[in-house]
């Protein structure tokens, strides 16, 4: 049988066991497994010839705002039939395990939440909070429009100024939300352990979070499948899926 070895080291684990602050920080393939694909998978459908990186900005949405808000109704209606998997669900389980944990995500989902994390620090958004895109007035949306296929849609308008309702997302160009990122960096800063699970490592200023913890003396492990390039003893690489790893994190 072949049995899969991920060599999880000793000081990793003493450092969890010891920790007092544990700051765990994802992307898109914390997700994953959930079904949802990451933010560099090839789009599909009407969406293919695009990357992301150009669909997701106010420049997108001004020029064609059917073709993205169908994007992310799309998107939306998608997330709704997801459910949590197991690395959602070991983080939620770590939670009770150390005396602080502080979840910090770049995804626009709301996967933490429904795995029963309490709260989460979305540094780019939520695709389930939408606004308008002039008076920045929330939005509720109705349940999505049974999209059949992928498909451009007019957004709704706001009904206060009749502006176009937009995703709450951080688009590309746009700030991240102050406190969100000030609360992020300041765990980042003050944490034992960095947890950094599914991502990239590609979006700014994100992507700094790492790097803070691992400088302000904190151990990190990188949980993906792709090995990360690690340069400093008390940064690791755990090659492996979120959701076969994290419970391997876990004490019984
Ligand atoms: C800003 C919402 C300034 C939308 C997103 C400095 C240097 C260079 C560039 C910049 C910089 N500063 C700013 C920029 C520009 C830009 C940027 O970073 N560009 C890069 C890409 C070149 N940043 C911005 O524009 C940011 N804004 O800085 O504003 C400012 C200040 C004041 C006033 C005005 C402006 C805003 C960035 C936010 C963009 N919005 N999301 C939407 O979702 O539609 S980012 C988007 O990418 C998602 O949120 C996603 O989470 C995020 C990052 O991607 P990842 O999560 O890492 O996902 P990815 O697909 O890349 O990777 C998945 C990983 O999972 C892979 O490694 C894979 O191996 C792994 N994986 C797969 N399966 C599994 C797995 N891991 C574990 N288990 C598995 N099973």
């Amino acid at each position: 049988m072949h049995r899969e070895l991920v060599q999880i080291s000793s000081e990793l684990i003493k450092a969890l066991d010891n920790a007092k602050h544990v700051v765990v920080f994802t992307g898109a393939g914390v997700s994953a497994e959930s079904g949802v694909s990451t933010f560099r998978d090839a789009l599909s459908g009407l969406w293919a010839r695009f990357d992301p990186m150009q669909l997701a900005t106010p420049e997108a949405f001004l020029a064609d705002p059917e073709l993205v808000w169908g994007w992310y109704e799309w998107r939306r209606q998608l997330l709704l039939k997801a459910q949590p998997n197991s690395a959602h669900q070991a983080i939620v389980k770590l939670a009770e395990q150390v005396p602080k944990l502080t979840v910090i995500t770049q995804n626009v989902d709301d996967l933490h939440e429904r795995a029963g994390s309490g709260e989460v620090l979305h540094l780019h958004g939520s695709i389930f909070k939408p606004r308008c895109f002039n008076c920045a007035k929330p939005y509720t949306l109705a349940e999505p429009p049974a999209m059949t296929h992928e498909q451009a849609l007019p957004p709704p308008l706001c009904p206060d100024c009749q502006g176009m309702i937009r995703p709450g997302v951080v688009w590309f160009g746009e700030a991240l939300p102050q406190a969100e990122m000030e609360a992020a960096f300041t765990a980042a800063e003050n944490c034992d352990v960095l947890l950094s699970i599914g991502t990239s490592g590609v979006v700014q200023p994100a992507a700094q979070i790492p790097q803070l913890a691992l400088r302000s003396g904190a151990w990190v492990a990188h949980i993906n499948p792709e090995p990360v390039d690690c340069q400093h003893p008390r940064e690791l690489s755990l090659v492996g899926a979120a959701g076969h790893i994290l419970p391997l994190l876990l004490t019984d």
